[in-house]
Parts: structure tokens; sequence; C-alpha cells
């Protein structure tokens, strides 16, 4: 499905090429059908149409098992936090990843540990894949003082600096200068780690967005952009809110790599994963990702499954292509995964899941002598 059609015709300029040696940096699927790209030989921006599907060569049997672990784990964590919403042991705003998860699980298993992840609101089972401890993520969610941010953030604010997890930003699109800035700052050390940077599709038609694209690119930084595209931001489709449907073809106005994926294919989201990290570390430059995907729960727990923007119809169609499921089929076909061990990976998910919710259950409330503190402002003296 190519949405080529749709682009809108780029306008040429003099600009130096992204790539030093003007090459391709296009790793070839093992199918031999990588992925097609159109170069702009003036521009040196390459735009690439979706690529072709991925496959699991490049991975080792225990590898993609860890995969599936993740997904799982983020999968019945999640399901949990859906219950805990229900029953009131978690207040405010939850906005579950449901659905959405080979795009965490691939990402973060391309990145290094002292790389830095930055996202908006949707954030506990990116958290979950980049290594944040289950219990202090729902302790956090229940509001308890064992919470990874102290029981103060909540959902939208999951932190954790041991994972260099800077957030959980719940103003569409305000984090995306801030991975620009944490880029600087690695480029400024002459640092070789990267920044990924995860937003939804509707953040694209945020100010600030256009705003660090153009640093990242104009200064050369390791930041890698992640356009999370599930077709809402909130109720309103893409094709209702943004005059290029197509939203990749952003990068091309900011001379960047620009490439989409499909984000319910974990091997494709690594693959492309791949090809930008080797730019962000070698050549130091920023690439846009869209992986596109789809959420299967509402925008938060307070919009209904559906909702009545969408139809049933549609949501299940979708769910056709579960990320867990396309993984779980591709490792059951290799002969590697009995469905009596696909159970046993889930029981083991379930229970991590049941560790955390009594863990955050059994965690004390922050004291009320820490409610001034962790704010810019020091209000106590
Ligand atoms: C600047 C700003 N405007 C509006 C909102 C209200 N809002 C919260 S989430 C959201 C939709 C964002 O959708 P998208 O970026 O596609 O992410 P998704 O929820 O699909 O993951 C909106 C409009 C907000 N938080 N910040
Ligand atoms: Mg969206």
């Amino acid at each position: 499905m190519s949405t080529e059609a749709k682009r809108a015709p780029v306008q040429k300029r003099k600009e130096k090429p992204a790539s030093s040696d003007g090459q391709e940096n296009v790793a070839p699927t093992d199918d031999g059908n990588g992925p097609t790209t159109e170069k702009d030989p003036e521009m040196g921006t390459v735009i690439e149409k979706e690529s072709a599907p991925a496959n699991i060569a490049g991975t080792t049997p225990e590898l993609r098992r860890e995969l599936l672990h993740s997904m799982l784990l983020q999968r019945r964590f999640e399901e949990r936090c859906a219950e805990a919403y229900a029953l009131g042991k978690i207040g405010g705003f939850c906005h579950l990843y449901i659905g959405q998860e080979a795009i965490s699980t691939g990402v973060m298993s391309m990145i290094r540990a002292d790389d830095y992840v930055i996202t908006a609101y949707r954030d506990h089972a990116q958290a979950l894949a980049r290594g944040v401890s289950p219990r202090a993520i729902m302790a956090e969610l229940f509001g308890r003082d064992t919470g990874c941010s102290g029981g103060k953030g909540g959902s939208m604010h999951i932190f954790d600096a041991h994972t260099n997890f800077l957030g959980g930003h719940g103003i569409v699109g305000s984090h995306v200068p801030i991975a620009a800035g944490v880029g600087f700052a690695i480029k400024y050390r002459r640092g070789n780690q990267v920044c990924v940077c995860f937003f939804g599709e509707a953040a694209v038609n945020i100010g600030a967005f256009h705003e660090a694209l153009n640093m990242a690119s104009l200064w050369d930084l390791p930041v890698i952009f992640i356009m999370e595209n599930n077709r809402y931001g909130m109720g309103t489709a893409i094709s209702r809110s943004t005059a290029n449907e197509d939203a990749i073809v952003r990068a091309n106005g900011y001379r960047m790599e620009g490439e989409t994926v499909d984000g319910q294919d974990v091997f494709a989201v690594r693959e492309c994963m791949a090809r930008a990290i080797e730019r962000a570390r070698k050549e130091k430059r920023p690439t846009l990702i869209e992986m596109k995907t789809y959420r299967y729960m509402g925008h938060s727990m307070s919009d209904a499954v559906s909702g009545t923007y969408r139809t049933k119809d549609e949501l299940e169609e979708n769910m056709k292509r579960d990320p867990i499921l396309l993984l779980h089929n591709k490792m059951f076909e290799a002969g590697e995964l009995t469905e009596g061990e696909m159970h046993k990976l889930d029981d083991e998910a379930k229970a991590i899941a049941q560790d955390a919710w009594d863990y955050a259950d059994s965690s004390p409330e922050p004291p009320l002598e820490k409610l001034h503190t962790d704010v810019y402002t020091d209000t106590t003296s």
C-alpha cells in the first residue's frame, strides 16, 4: 500500500547531501526486496516507500523469545492498568498503548543502555520495554511513594533516570524540542549516544515539532524522531486534521531522511531503527520515521473502546494484525515455539504484572511533607 500517489511534489533547493559520501544507508532485507527509495540528488534526502515485509533473519531464537516476552508483558501489564483504573486505584488520565507494542519493543531492543528515550503520555509500555521496573511503574500509576516519579507524576509522567527514560509528557508535541536539546547535549559532550523521541501523528501539526526538526537537521543532532501513526488524535482521524496525510514528507521540509514502516511488525521496526541509529551515531544526522500502527483501546480510559469516531469493523479488521500474534505466528511457523511455551511466557508476563500490582497496592502514599518537593520552585522557604 504505497502512499506515494498522494505526495506533494518536492521543491528542489541546493543543499549539502545528508550523507557525507552521498550513499544511501539502506540495509537490504533478506529476501532481496530492500525498501525502495527515491532520492533527490540535489537535496540528498531519501524518502522511502514502505519497506517490504521484514523477516526474522538476523535475529536469534533467544532474541525472538525476548521480543515476544517484552510485548506480552506490556499487554498483560496494561490490561491490569485498565482493571485498576476501573477499580479507582489509578486516578487522573490513563492512556493505554495496547496494539502498538511492536514499536516500543522493536525500538528499545535496538538502542544502547546509555541512549536516551523521551515520549508523550502513552508511556507505560514504552517504559516497560526500556527496562524500567514494572513495580515502580505500577506504583507510579497508583500514586504511591515508591513510584518512579515519587507517586506525584502519574500515568503521563513516567520518568526513570537509571534507564535514561526522560518521560512521559502530557502536552502534545511539547517534548519534541526537548529531544532536540538532548541531541544537542550529546553533541556538545562529544558523545555517540542517540536520543529517541516518540510522538503521535497528531503532534506533527504542532509548531514545536517543526522548530525541533529544523534545529535537529540544521545542527546535525543525533535524534531519531518516531511518529507513531495510529490514525487518530483523540477522536479525530488524521484525514480530518492533517492537510497532507502523508506526514512523512515533512522530513523533506527539513532536509532530513525519512522512512515509513509497518509498526505492527517488530522486525520491520528493528531494521528501520538499525538504519536510523547508524545515521545518528556515524553521520550525526537525525531521522524522521513514521511507524504505521493502530490503537485498540480508546484514546484514554474515558473514551469507549471503539468510540463514535471509528467502527467496530475497522477495529476488528486491524486487530487481525496484532503485533503479538504476528510474532507468535512467525515463531510458530519456524518451529521454535509451541502453544505450551506460549502459555508459559504469557503466565510469566501475568505474574510480573500481578507482582507489580501487589507491590503498588501495598506501598504507602507520598507523605504530606513531600508535597512541595520535586517542584521547580521551592515554595517552602
Ligand atoms: C497542545 C495540546 N493540545 C491538545 C491536547 C489534548 N490532546 C491530548 S492527546 C491529543 C491527541 C494526540 O494524538 P496523537 O499525537 O496522535 O497521539 P496518540 O494519542 O494517538 O498516541 C490531544 C489533542 C494536548 N494535550 N496538548
Ligand atoms: Mg494518534
